[in-house]
């Protein structure tokens, strides 16, 4: 035969596979058929996240107010290595490049965060003029650069007004605030940016800024405060989606960014998927169950007895408005086991000590998460849109002797669980996009600077950002829209 006489490296160097990476006796035809048909439905939308807070800095700038983070940060025994955002990545400056970086990677989407401080200094009254100008400039930029533009209204930084006055979130004057500010953002910004994000994980906001005090406003609240303060946010949810219907150009399109408890099946058998879907029904009946359901579940009243959030039937009918799509930060997945002698028809299977986890202790890897997760939320409210918001891992992330950060241990992390949501999107579960967490290193809230989550390395120092080895394969997973 033709090729008779040469070595299999020869013979793929000359058909080009081997600047593939693909060894000869796998690329065959029959092998490029199967590549083609696992990889991601055609469009598939690659992106990566970020969020305001953690990575713009200039928090005095251009009349930005203080928001219940700079204060929290500046809290002594808060952050573990005692820093703040005051500065972070400083992307407030350098966002041109960032968007360069982005753009190096083929991303075609980025998720954002509008700083609510920056827009009302004091929450509500008049806005600032000079509030949305970053937003005007990063958006231009990322269009001209062929990024679609990705805005989330709130990631954590309440205007500090806001607490003060209120309560933040334990008051219903937030939630109207935070409806007068996604008009605002509506009326300026819908012209070019198509999709936005409502809250980024309320579960998270609620549970960790009021319940455990790890996060601002570093509240330790009743079950009774805590429930009203989770109805509220999810208020504060629902009027934002309609501001944003009322004031938003023609095609503006809305949903939550919600790290939903991820419930997997502990052993794929039909018994454990239906108690791990029953369970993610039941253990987001504060979220995204009333979000798409319009009313608590019957358990989640039932457990929460006295201490249930008090609310009228209107208030159900603004949480439930129509949203266009479901976002979802996957991490960290519990699994379930189907259980006959427990009426909530599922069990939790605890995490035993010796389970793996990545560099942050709670980043226990379940890939099958990017599975389950958006099947279950297609399935049990017939959801045709999904965008995973977020997934990422952080690492140690410290330069070889050649300078390289070769973190193997995210591309690990990333392969699994991109080949799971392949499997996903191969199934027909509509999932549409994917953000990775997160395009730089940044502020980890509590944990401040020491956990890295980024694609690039940033020095905090210098502010210099370099790729580690995770961006080339990112870039080459969107180059091939299938996992590498
Ligand atoms: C998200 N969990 O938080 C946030 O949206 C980001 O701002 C944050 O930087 C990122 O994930 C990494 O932490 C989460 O315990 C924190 O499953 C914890 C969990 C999930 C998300």
């Amino acid at each position: 035969m033709a090729f008779k006489g040469l070595t299999r490296r020869q013979f793929a160097a000359i058909a080009g596979w081997s600047a593939l990476g693909i060894s000869a006796p796998l690329a065959g035809s029959r092998r490029a058929e199967a590549a083609a048909s696992s990889g991601f439905p055609g469009g598939f939308l690659w992106g990566t996240a970020t969020s305001a807070y953690q990575i713009e800095g200039a928090v005095h700038k251009d009349g930005r107010g203080a928001s219940i983070w700079d204060r929290f940060a500046h809290t002594p025994g808060t952050i573990s290595d005692r820093s703040n955002a005051d500065t972070a990545t400083d992307h407030f400056h350098l966002y041109r490049e960032d968007v360069q970086l982005m753009k190096a990677l083929g991303a075609k989407a980025y998720r954002f965060s509008i700083a609510w401080p920056r827009v009302f200094p004091e929450g509500g009254g008049s806005p600032n003029p000079k509030g949305l100008d970053f937003y005007h400039r990063l958006v231009d930029e990322l269009l001209a650069n062929g990024i679609q533009p990705f805005a989330t209204l709130y990631h954590w930084d309440l205007p500090l007004a806001l607490q003060d006055r209120f309560g933040g979130w334990t008051s219903r004057d937030t939630p109207k605030a935070f409806a007068d500010y996604a008009a605002h953002v509506a009326r300026h910004l819908s012209d070019r940016v198509k999709h936005f994000f409502t809250i980024n994980e309320c579960s998270r906001l609620v549970h960790l800024g009021h319940q455990y005090g790890a996060d601002a406003p570093g509240l330790k609240l009743s079950q009774a405060g805590l429930n009203q303060v989770r109805h509220n946010v999810a208020l504060g949810h629902g009027l934002a989606v309609q501001a944003l219907r009322a004031h938003g150009r023609a095609g503006t399109m809305v949903g939550p960014a919600e790290n939903a408890v991820s419930c997997i099946p502990a052993i794929e058998t039909t018994e454990n998927i239906r108690a791990a879907e029953v369970a993610t029904r039941e253990l987001n009946a504060g979220y995204l169950t009333v979000m798409l359901e319009g009313k608590y579940t019957d358990a989640f009243l039932t457990r929460a007895g006295n201490d249930a959030p008090k609310f009228t039937q209107e208030d159900l009918r603004i949480i439930s408005s129509p949203i266009d799509f479901v976002g979802l930060n996957v991490y960290t997945p519990d699994h379930y086991v189907v259980a006959a002698d427990n009426e909530r028809g599922f069990t939790l299977a605890p995490f035993p000590a010796s389970f793996p986890h990545m560099k942050a202790s709670w980043l226990r890897p379940g890939p099958e998460a990017m599975y389950w997760v958006p099947r279950h939320v297609a399935r049990l409210w017939n959801v045709k849109s999904i965008y995973i918001t977020e997934n990422g891992t952080s690492g140690s992330d410290q330069p070889a002797a050649d300078g390289t950060v070769y973190d193997v241990d995210r591309i690990m992390y990333l392969r699994n669980y991109l080949t799971q949501l392949q499997r996903a999107t191969s199934e027909g579960v509509p999932v549409l996009g994917y953000f990775l967490w997160s395009l730089m290193d940044n502020f980890e809230w509590s944990d401040g600077y020491e956990q890295r989550f980024g694609l690039y390395r940033v020095d905090f120092e210098t502010k210099r950002r370099t790729p580690k080895l995770s961006v080339s394969f990112y870039r080459e997973t969107i180059a091939r829209n299938a996992v590498v």
